[in-house]
């Protein structure tokens, strides 16, 4: 779709009101453009939450398992669809396409399972202290959900959150990231093909600062669910705060992997290589730290930078590319920037270190993977999220300064132990502070019946997937029902 009418509004695909458009650009070939999007503001974002408003009540009663049947009809859709959503990404985002294919499975291991929560348990029958009364607790759904999605998995975070939101009763206004408004649109036929009522979810195209703010002042949305960066969430949950808006938040990362001494290095390296270079480093989940035992700690680097240097750069569309574009200049400029803050701080540069200018990759915005040694903990570069194909080693003695390393920063997303030893396994588990633990296994790669999210300055106490998806867009109802004979009151706390 190129004709800039890409707002759904009421089950109809239009134009935003202003006329305004963006264009998107392959990150492999900037020289490409895409696809030409419209440029919403306060006027398109109040139609689309009007629209979900008068969507509403009739989603709210429709039966949960028929909300359910409907995720399986998109999931099977997503299924016969996924080559297509997969190469489109590629070209939009720039994954390669082995991890493209991932993401789009993700949707579709959520429509399935979310599909099956239509048919589980929303509440509980609870005693009552009086006699003949009834009491229970039930989720009920908040309303209008507004949804602000990033770029690094344009399929898979909007669907952990819209499939939730949608089987929980809710509608959906959704402004999806500016350099992956095609991904957006795609989904959003889907989901009209499916036969998703008019209303049930609509999206507007455009950018943060314009879209993604209307929605979060719109008065009508309830809850908005944002993931991306640490400042624009903060800003966000601020607002949500003064407008009493409930908010969950999916911010940075600054994960770790820790490799003991007595670790199965080989088994390290292949999860310290995919953690730190998959997705070129753009995962809220990639691994900008590695922490090493002095004792390991030779081996261990030269074998990385052996490995490293094996992988593959290349547009994601090539079969044998590992590592794919970053997603536009602008953050390839940032992730130079943190190299050369990394060098001015004392780190050097064992590999990598520089986008890549030798034709045809000068085209695209490619970063060769790069490794810092001599990383400490109190440099930037070891403590802020940079989002690119770059990490560092930072040397340590044993599993206790290993656990202080660390911890030892603002985020809380995903940390990585390596080791042979069951205690120090354990150990790291119960002291490691971050939503999400591994051990013996790399920082990416969260499974989506589990809870995704983290701690600090990470996020809001919320989390995504598993079965505590439908937690940040849902409320609890209490309800007590008198069913006694005869017309005596019976206060609680007082007559019993
Ligand atoms: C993200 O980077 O925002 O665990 C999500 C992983 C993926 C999800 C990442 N399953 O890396």
């Amino acid at each position: 779709m190129t004709d800039g009418k890409t707002n759904f509004i009421n089950g109809e695909w239009v134009a935003s009101q202003g006329g305004a458009t963006f264009a998107s650009t392959n990150p492999a070939n900037t020289d490409q453009t895409l696809g030409v999007y419209a440029r919403s503001d306060q006027r398109d974002v109040a139609a689309a939450v009007a629209a979900a408003k008068a969507a509403y009540p009739t989603w709210r009663k429709t039966p949960a398992p028929a909300r359910g049947a409907l995720l399986t009809k998109v999931g099977r859709l997503l299924e016969e669809r996924k080559e297509l959503f997969s190469q489109a990404m590629v070209d939009e985002m720039g994954k390669v396409l082995v991890e493209a294919r991932g993401d789009v499975q993700e949707a579709i291991d959520m429509a399935h399972y979310m599909a099956a929560f239509g048919r589980l348990p929303n509440g509980s029958v609870v005693p009552s202290e009086r006699p003949d009364i009834h009491c229970s607790a039930r989720r009920v759904p908040v309303g209008v959900v507004g949804l602000i999605t990033p770029w690094n998995f344009p399929i898979a975070v909007p669907t952990w959150k819209m499939f939730p939101a949608l089987l929980a009763g809710n509608t959906v206004v959704w402004k999806p990231a500016e350099d992956t408004p095609g991904m957006a649109v795609l989904l959003v036929q889907l989901l009209a093909d499916a036969g998703i009522p008019a209303g049930v979810v609509n999206l507007v195209t455009g950018y943060g600062e314009e879209a993604g703010a209307a929605l979060v002042e719109a008065e009508g949305v309830a809850t908005i669910s944002f993931t991306g960066s640490t400042s624009v969430g903060k800003q966000i949950a601020g607002r949500c705060g003064q407008l009493m808006k409930r908010v969950s938040c999916e911010l940075g990362g600054k994960n770790a992997i820790v490799v003991l001494d007595d670790a199965d290095i080989e088994l390290a390296i292949k999860g310290c290589l995919w953690s730190a270079f998959g997705t070129a480093g753009q995962r809220c989940t990639a691994a900008s730290r590695l922490i090493v035992d002095s004792k390991i700690k030779a081996h261990f680097t030269a074998r990385l930078v052996e490995e490293t240097g094996k992988l593959r750069m290349a547009p994601g569309a090539d079969p044998a590319a590992q590592i794919g574009p970053v997603v536009n200049r602008t953050q390839l400029e940032r992730i130079q920037g943190y190299v050369a803050i990394g060098q001015a701080e004392g780190a050097t540069v064992l590999t990598g270190g520089t986008p890549l200018t030798d034709a045809p990759l000068d085209k695209g915005c490619f970063y060769a993977p790069t490794i810092f040694d001599n990383m400490r903990p109190p440099m930037r570069i070891a403590q802020e999220e940079i989002f690119g194909p770059v990490t560092g080693i930072i040397t340590v003695d044993g599993l206790d300064e290993a656990l202080a390393i660390a911890n030892g920063t603002g985020y809380g997303l995903s940390l990585s132990l390596y080791t042979a030893n069951l205690r120090r396994g354990m150990r790291a588990l119960d002291e490691l502070e971050s939503g999400i633990v591994y051990i013996n296994l790399p920082t990416s790669g969260a499974e989506i019946q589990l809870p995704f999210g983290g701690v600090k300055n990470t996020g809001n106490g919320h989390r995504e997937a598993g079965w505590m998806a439908m937690d940040w867009c849902t409320e609890w109802k209490a309800a007590y029902i008198n069913y006694a004979e005869g017309s005596e009151l019976v206060r609680a706390q007082i007559d019993v």
